[in-house]
Parts: C-alpha cells; structure tokens; sequence
C-alpha cells in the first residue's frame, strides 16, 4: 500500500484479501476514524470549549473522571452504537458493556476500548490517546453479554490507537503488521505515513514510574538497578528514560524509536488486592497486539500477555513491552525470582 493512501482506501484493500468479508469491518474501522477524528477536535479545542477539568464523578475503577472521559466516551458510542457494525460495545469508563439502543441493527464485532487513556495529561496539554481492540461476537450470539467479551488477546481481529499530540495519528493492525496514518486536518482523512513498522530488538532507553520502585519485586528492581548502573554495570551501556504517563504516547515512542515500556505489579496494588495498573482488555492486549506485530514482545513477566483467559472486563494485569531482547531478559528474571 502506498504512502499517502487513506485510512479508508488501506481498509477497502485490507478487507478484500478476507474470504467472505461484507464491508462490515471497513465500516466499523471507519466509524472508529470518525470517533477518533471528533476526539481529536474536541482535544484541540480543549479549555475553548470548556471541556478541561474534572467531572466530579468516579468509574468503575475508583478513578476521578475527567469531563473528557465522559465526553469522549459519548462519542464513541455515538459513533459505533448505531451503524450495524458493531455487535457489542465495552468502555473502560462503564461498570457494565454497553446497553445498544435498541432499534439499531447489529454487526458481529465486539470493540472495547478507552475512549481516553492518560487522561490524567489532558490538563497540563500533554499528549493523549484513545485505545480499542476488536473481537469477533462468538457464533449466532446476537445479544453479547459480559462473558462473550472474555476472550484470550490472541482472539483479537484488529487493534490500534489514536495518538493525539502535535499530530493526531492512528496506528492499527489487522494482523498483519502494523501501520500508522497521520489525520491531515485540513482535508479530513487519516493518510498513510508508516508502514510496516517494526521495533528494534535492541534498546538503551526504558519507561517505567520510578516514584514506584520501592514497591517493586525483586526481579523488576534487578533489571532497574542494570540500567542505571549503565556501561560500569552488567549491561555495559548507559541507558536513558522516559515517562509521560500516558501509554499511548509511551507506546507510540517505542515503535517509533524503540524502547521498553513496564508497569509492573507492586506490593502497594498487592495490598489493595489488585493486579497490576493497566486493564487487560482496554489497554494491554490491543497493546500487546500491535507491538508484537511490530516485532516486539509483551509480558506480566510471567507470562504473554496475549495468552491470558480473562476473568472480568476490567481485569488489571502488569505490563513489560517493547523490544524483543529486554522483554525477554525480565522474563528471564521473574523465572529466575
Ligand atoms: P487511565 O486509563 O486512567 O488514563 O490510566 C492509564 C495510564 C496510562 O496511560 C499510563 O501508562 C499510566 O496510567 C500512568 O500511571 P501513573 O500516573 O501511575 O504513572
Ligand atoms: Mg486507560
């Protein structure tokens, strides 16, 4: 597919190489570019529009909403609630999967999504993203609850993420590598800038909240203390690092230069009896998704994060993704304790 081609044109294209594909799926990617296109203005716009600030409201996690997360949230199902593609939607800002209105018809896919993840940025004008993973709704169910939604990562047919920063850019992958679409505002349209992005194996440069590092385990603090001790220490380098708190924006700058990325689990979830920071559903496996197609790998540390059979929507998991040989090395440091 050639630079510059647009965001509809690569679906119309990628869809025709899939036995039996109706439009439906090209149709939902569209909506999705819709949804994200109206994010993306509304991000732009920020404090013009009066949509800054905080909600006053928790979800389901015990987080403080942001106006945008509300607002945000409004325009995805806006957008993917009524056009028949969609057979079910789940929100990592709803307690529940979304109730579909009921005179509209129904696709078969079912999109989960963060309609705005690293919201805790969009005050200070940092950059911010939206997440969504697609999964097929299981044979003959019309009607999706909960549980036709709790399928393995691997089961995923499409992932990507908006990216809204100095440019707006959405990053997908159908599976078969991963592409990244700049929004060229003034015409309207998602166009081609990347493809086939791959990550390096090889990194001197990692992401992980340090504030943190007194709760880790033993095997995330062994590989911490590595880095820093730079070319004296056992990797004979000096490593550099980053966070912006904000994964999208963490996950972009991996496969566009490469790095790793961890939010490791730490005694102090372990204490409020949860898993790990980010949810499995909305975050890590559309994540894990693209980065592995991009070359890379994803973990727990113990194991792919792509494998786990889900036990809730909002399940948390820990997360260590990005080049290849550093993923591999944590793991080998979580089996070795
Ligand atoms: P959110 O979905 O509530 O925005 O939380 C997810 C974000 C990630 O984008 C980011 O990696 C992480 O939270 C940052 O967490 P922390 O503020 O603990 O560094
Ligand atoms: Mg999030």
């Amino acid at each position: 597919m050639h630079i510059g081609t647009t965001l509809t044109n690569y679906i119309i294209e990628t869809q025709r190489g899939i036995q039996g594909a109706t439009g439906e799926f090209t149709g939902l990617l569209n909506d999705i570019a819709t949804a994200c296109k109206k994010i993306s203005a509304l991000v732009d716009k920020g404090d013009l529009v009066g949509v800054l600030g905080s909600a006053g409201s928790e979800n389901v996690q015990g987080e403080t909403q942001k106006k945008l997360d509300i607002i945000t949230n409004e325009v995805f199902i806006e957008a993917l609630g009524y056009n028949g593609h969609a057979a079910g939607l789940a929100s990592e800002e709803m307690d529940e999967i979304c109730e579909m209105p009921k005179d509209a018809p129904r696709g078969h896919y079912l999109v989960l999504f963060d309609p705005l993840d690293g919201s805790s940025n969009i005050d200070v004008n940092v950059s911010v993203g939206t997440i969504f993973s697609i999964l097929k709704a299981p044979e003959g169910v019309k009607d999706p609850k909960t549980e036709d939604f709790l399928q393995p990562g691997t089961k995923q047919v499409a992932a990507g993420y908006c990216l809204y920063g100095p440019s707006t850019m959405m990053v997908m992958t159908t599976g078969k590598g991963v592409q990244m679409f700049t929004l060229d505002k003034d015409f309207g349209e998602f166009l081609l800038t990347k493809n086939s992005v791959q990550i390096p194996e090889e990194t001197q440069e990692f992401a992980i909240n340090m504030s943190n590092s007194r709760f880790w385990e033993g095997p995330m603090k062994r590989y911490i203390d590595e880095c820093l001790a730079g070319k004296e220490g056992p990797r004979g380098k000096d490593f550099n690092m980053r966070w912006v708190a904000s994964m999208v924006a963490e996950v972009h700058r991996i496969l566009s230069r490469g790095g790793v990325f961890m939010y490791p689990m730490d005694s102090k979830m372990q204490a409020k009896g949860t898993a790990g920071k980010l949810r499995l559903m909305y975050e890590a496996n559309p994540m894990s998704f693209i980065i592995e197609q991009a070359g890379g790998a994803s973990t727990t540390g113990r194991e792919r994060i792509m494998d786990i059979s889900p036990e809730g929507i909002h399940q948390r998991v820990p997360v260590v993704l990005g080049a290849k040989n550093e993923v591999e090395l944590i793991t080998r440091y979580h089996n070795e304790g």
